[in-house]
């Protein structure tokens, strides 16, 4: 016991809690239950429902039990009679006015305003209260808002201020008509809401629902499934809910990284699963028409073509994409197939357009190219500096952790040429010009290297090349970065001695660092500022880059590279080839494969002849687009597996209709090197099937059999070749996952990387010199390109776009600084044609300043406004990573 230590007795049990403690909370810790409305351990103490009061010897008052702490030989009752006494009036009257449409409510069963009622044996009708007649709300897609059935706990306004930072409800009216609501009562749509649905999960009662569950079936009915959410790297847990082998909704699982919350992806963007145009069964084109054929057929059609190509030209003229999409085991399995079977390592996917930047720079400064923290690290930063991520619409969950640093006092720096979100809750945003990072970086650590402010006994013991880095920077004078970067010189010294000087001071960054020509100098311009002030290795700090897809990192860790095999082991080496071909029983191509990005290339050329590409959609999502699709209209053979027809499957000769992530078994590594499962929920829809159970048919076809009863077996195989996922298993990957490296069973994972030693020994620094982007504006094309996401969209919308999310985002707009604007006169909504020099597309703009002057903004996620017609291919030499963030077009108004 230690001195600020309280003993009291409650229930006539005694108890010794720290100072501090709830009584509702010392009560717990006994195992006994306290009925409460408005509590929440996460959530800001309310004490106003009252229902959890308790009778205090020698205390005239009840006190709620929430509110008060407990004091030394206090002596506690929690179900004494004057208790329940009061519990029952508290219940009557909030009784009194609450519609009684229990039967037909969608919270009956779970609503706790039913079970006290039910405990306490209260019936409606001791007083008759005038009955509420709010109009329900139930403008929006997500969320139907009941009022009238509130009993004004105000959970839901806490948790939309205090977690998720918006504070779009709140208590508005007064005395009996006070009602929680949106300002001015005017709807979540048009209050900012961002349909996260955390609301709805922390109300007690029926006040809030789940508009896409509601006639799905009754709480008991549903059966819930654990799995990790299918969009982004952050591996949300999400509950789906079955009912008759259909995924009726979705909730937090209430553990993981996410807890209860979610985004409006995770939470409300699983339609397209029933959606009716999913892919049910295998398609050949036949005279440019679709006609549809059993999987045997179809299995022999791919198998064929590819076995012709492959016996004419050699396995180097077939190339596989792989996707970030599927799991590690189906990925796992098609590095094999494409190595192995069709005798290729032109093996590569969406991380080309992405973090690729990231595996070589990160990789080559470090050993690892991967997230050096865990996510919930983030929330204990002193100091975090975001670059070019959007992460309150791209990682959202993960930007929770933000918001919870910013309330611990953290200083928040971002770095976006746009005034994003996150830009706006930051203490100081760096507007930089497109494409100038590496300026500003190398002028930080100039002036950290001058002022002295570089970490000594770090460098000398665990770097090596700093006289190579202070020659490279010393001409980056925060000057010279005020006149490329335009942010003011003296900025770039206040920033400058912010992060070298904070305890703890964490890295963010996305594709406004990786996606340029310069992208894996970028990457390697913020890790040396990273390892000269010894910002890594310890908790909260770290070089973090957020991994985009739910399965990139996993998709990468398991070879989906064209250099590497699984874990990184490069495939040039004969050792790590010999180990595979052994296990694998075969021989493997030793030259490495081709980028995305090469093939293109060579199938323009001629000499690329067929691609089987799965769950990606480069028409959509490649860089200058008319170019990718004239690449891939020149191929012998195009074999696409995906679960819609997308604008790349309509290319194809052959169409494999894959079972969503909601019809099988697998894992998913998220952004933090944690490795998750995936549970199957229902059986795959129509005659789809799992991408790994077509692999191993087209394998069988192809001569080769590879054979798994399930992917269990898959994950074994791979662990055993993989060193850093050596130790993990489905039967350790019960809840939380395990973060790699976990070499041996009984290894817990690693959370930090590089604590003692880098990966690769010593850090490295690297000389980076500032080069401008491939195209910048000029009189002909006066405007700068920027493109990215929102937050209701994913990548080339083939999924959102099947789902309530397009009600909320139906259009893509093109957003245009509002003085720009005024110039060119647009108006709002005006329709524009938008010309660079490889294409043109047609939409309306919008007027914003979260734009600079000289700026444009379109996400890429509408193929009927597909923004990489306009996009420029030039690629990073490192990385072969596009150009996707700066291009140069025009604008010409269209008349309505
Ligand atoms: N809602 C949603 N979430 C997603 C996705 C999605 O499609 N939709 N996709 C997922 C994937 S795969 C990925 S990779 C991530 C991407 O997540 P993010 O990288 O956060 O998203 P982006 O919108 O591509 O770009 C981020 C920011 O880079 C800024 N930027 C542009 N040029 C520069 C520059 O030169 N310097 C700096 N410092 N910043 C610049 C842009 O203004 C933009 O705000 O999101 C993931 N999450
Ligand atoms: N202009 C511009 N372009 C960009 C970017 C940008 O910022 N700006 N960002 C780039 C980045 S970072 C990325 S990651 C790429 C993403 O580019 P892509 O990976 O091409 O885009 P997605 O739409 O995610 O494609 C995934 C496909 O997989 C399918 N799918 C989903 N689940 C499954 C499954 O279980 N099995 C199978 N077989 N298929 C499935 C989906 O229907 C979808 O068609 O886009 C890049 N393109
Ligand atoms: S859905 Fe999220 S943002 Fe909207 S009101 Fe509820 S908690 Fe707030
Ligand atoms: S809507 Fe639900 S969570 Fe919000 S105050 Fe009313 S009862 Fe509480
Ligand atoms: S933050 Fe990412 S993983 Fe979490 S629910 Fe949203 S999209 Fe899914
Ligand atoms: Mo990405």
């Amino acid at each position: 016991m230690r001195v600020s230590d309280i003993t009291c007795m409650i229930n006539d049990i005694t108890v010794t809690v720290p100072r501090g403690t709830s009584i509702l909370a010392a009560a717990g810790m006994l195992g006994i239950d306290i009925p409460t409305f408005c509590h929440d351990p996460a959530l800001s103490r309310y004490g106003g429902c009252r229902i959890c009061v308790v009778e205090v010897q020698g205390w005239q008052q009840l006190p709620a039990s929430c509110v008060t702490e407990v004091r030394p030989g206090m002596v506690v009752y929690t179900e004494s009679a004057r208790v329940l006494e009061a519990r029952r009036t508290i219940l009557e009257l909030m009784l009194a006015n609450h519609p009684s449409d229990c039967l037909t409510c969608e919270k009956n069963g779970t609503c706790r305003l039913q079970e006290y009622a039910y405990r306490y044996g209260v019936k409606k009708g001791a007083w008759q209260g005038a009955a509420r007649a709010y109009d329900i709300e139930t403008d929006n897609p997500f969320i139907i808002r009941d009022m009238n059935k509130c009993i004004l706990c105000g959970k839901c306004v806490r948790v939309c201020s205090e977690v998720v930072g918006r504070s779009v409800i709140d208590y508005s009216y007064r005395g009996f008509r006070v009602k929680v609501a949106t300002p001015l009562d005017l709807g979540l749509s048009k209050a900012g809401c961002v349909f996260c649905g955390s609301c709805v999960e922390v109300c007690p009662v029926g006040a809030l629902t789940d508009k896409p569950r509601v006639g799905q079936g009754r709480p008991w009915e549903l059966t819930p499934v654990t799995t990790t959410c299918p969009y982004c790297g952050v591996g949300c847990q999400i509950d789906l809910l079955v009912k008759d082998n259909r995924v009726v909704g979705a909730k937090a699982a209430g553990h993981g990284v996410n807890g209860r919350h979610l985004c409006v992806k995770g939470r409300y963007g699983h339609q397209f699963i029933h959606h009716p145009q999913r892919l049910t069964v295998p398609l050949v084109k036949k005279n440019g028409r679709w006609q549809e054929v059993s999987w045997p057929e179809a299995i022999r059609k791919v198998a064929e073509g590819f076995r012709q190509i492959k016996q004419q030209y050699g396995g180097r003229s077939i190339a596989v994409l792989a996707s970030a999409r599927i799991t590690n085991e189906e990925n796992y399995l098609l590095n094999k197939l494409a190595r192995l079977v069709l005798g290729t390592n032109h093996i590569d996917h969406c991380a080309r357009l992405c973090h690729a930047p990231t595996v070589a720079g990160l990789a080559a400064a470090t050993g690892s190219g991967a997230m050096t923290n865990p996510i919930k690290d983030i929330a204990g930063a002193d100091l975090i500096l975001a670059i070019g991520t959007n992460t309150t619409e791209t990682h959202p969950v993960l930007s929770l952790f933000i918001r919870q640093a910013i309330q611990r006092g953290a200083v928040l720096v971002v770095v976006d040429p746009r005034k994003t979100e996150l830009a706006k809750l930051a203490a100081i945003h760096l507007p930089v010009k497109p494409g100038t990072d590496i300026v500003l970086f190398n002028s930080m650590i100039n002036v950290i290297i001058e002022e002295n402010l570089w970490n000594k006994p770090f460098v000398e013991e665990r770097c090596e090349g700093l006289p190579e880095l202070t020659a490279a920077v010393r001409d980056y004078t925060p000057a010279y970065a005020q006149e490329v970067t335009g942010i003011a010189a003296e900025t770039v010294r206040q920033v400058a001695r912010a992060y070298a000087t904070a305890g703890r001071a964490a890295i963010l960054y996305t594709m406004g660092l990786t996606q340029h020509v310069t992208g894996t100098d970028n990457v390697l311009a913020v890790t040396n500022l990273a390892l000269l002030c010894g910002q890594i290795g310890r908790a909260s700090t770290g070089i973090n880059p957020l991994r985009g897809q739910n399965n990139v990192q996993g998709a990468c860790d398991m070879g989906a590279l064209p250099q590497y095999l699984p874990g990184y082991q490069p495939v040039w080496e004969e050792s790590c080839r010999e180990k595979f071909s052994k296990a694998w029983g075969g021989p493997l191509p030793a030259q490495p494969g081709m980028t995305v990005g090469e093939m293109l290339q060579a199938a323009c050329r001629g000499e690329l002849k067929a691609m089987y590409i799965v769950g990606e959609n480069p028409v959509i999502s490649e860089a200058d687009a008319n170019h990718a699709t004239q690449a891939l209209s020149q191929l012998d053979f195009l074999v696409v597996q995906d679960i819609f027809l997308t604008e790349t499957a309509q290319m194809a000769d052959v169409v494999l209709p894959a079972a969503s992530w909601a019809e099988k078994d697998g894992t998913f590594t998220n952004t933090e090197r944690r490795v998750q499962r995936v549970r199957q929920a229902i059986p795959p829809v129509g005659n789809s099937q799992a991408d790994w159970q077509i692999f191993c048919a087209l394998a069988e076809a192809l001569g080769r059999p590879m054979r798994y009863r399930h992917p269990r077996e898959i994950f074994d195989e791979m662990a055993a070749l993989t060193p850093a996922y050596a130790g993990i298993s489905y039967d350790r990957l019960v809840k939380e996952g395990i973060q790699w490296p976990c070499p041996t069973p009984d290894h817990p994972g690693t959370g930090i990387l590089h604590q003692e030693k880098f990966v690769r020994g010593k850090g490295k620094f690297h000389a980076v010199a500032y080069r401008p982007p491939d195209e910048l504006p000029d009189r002909q094309y006066p405007l700068l390109l920027n493109t990215g996401r929102r937050l209701f969209h994913y990548h080339t919308g083939s999924m959102t776009l099947r789902t309530g999310l397009k009600d909320v985002y139906p259009v893509e707009y093109l957003d245009v600084n509002s003085q720009d604007a005024g110039e060119m006169g647009l108006a709002q909504g005006d329709r524009v044609k938008v010309i660079s020099r490889r294409g043109e597309i047609v939409m309306p703009v919008r007027l914003t300043d979260e734009v600079p002057r000289g700026m444009v903004f379109a996400s890429f996620h509408f193929p009927d406004a597909a923004v990489n017609k306009l996009t420029n291919g030039a690629r990073c030499p490192g990385s072969h990573t596009p150009e996707l963030k700066v291009c140069a077009v025009r604008l010409e108004k269209l008349e309505q």
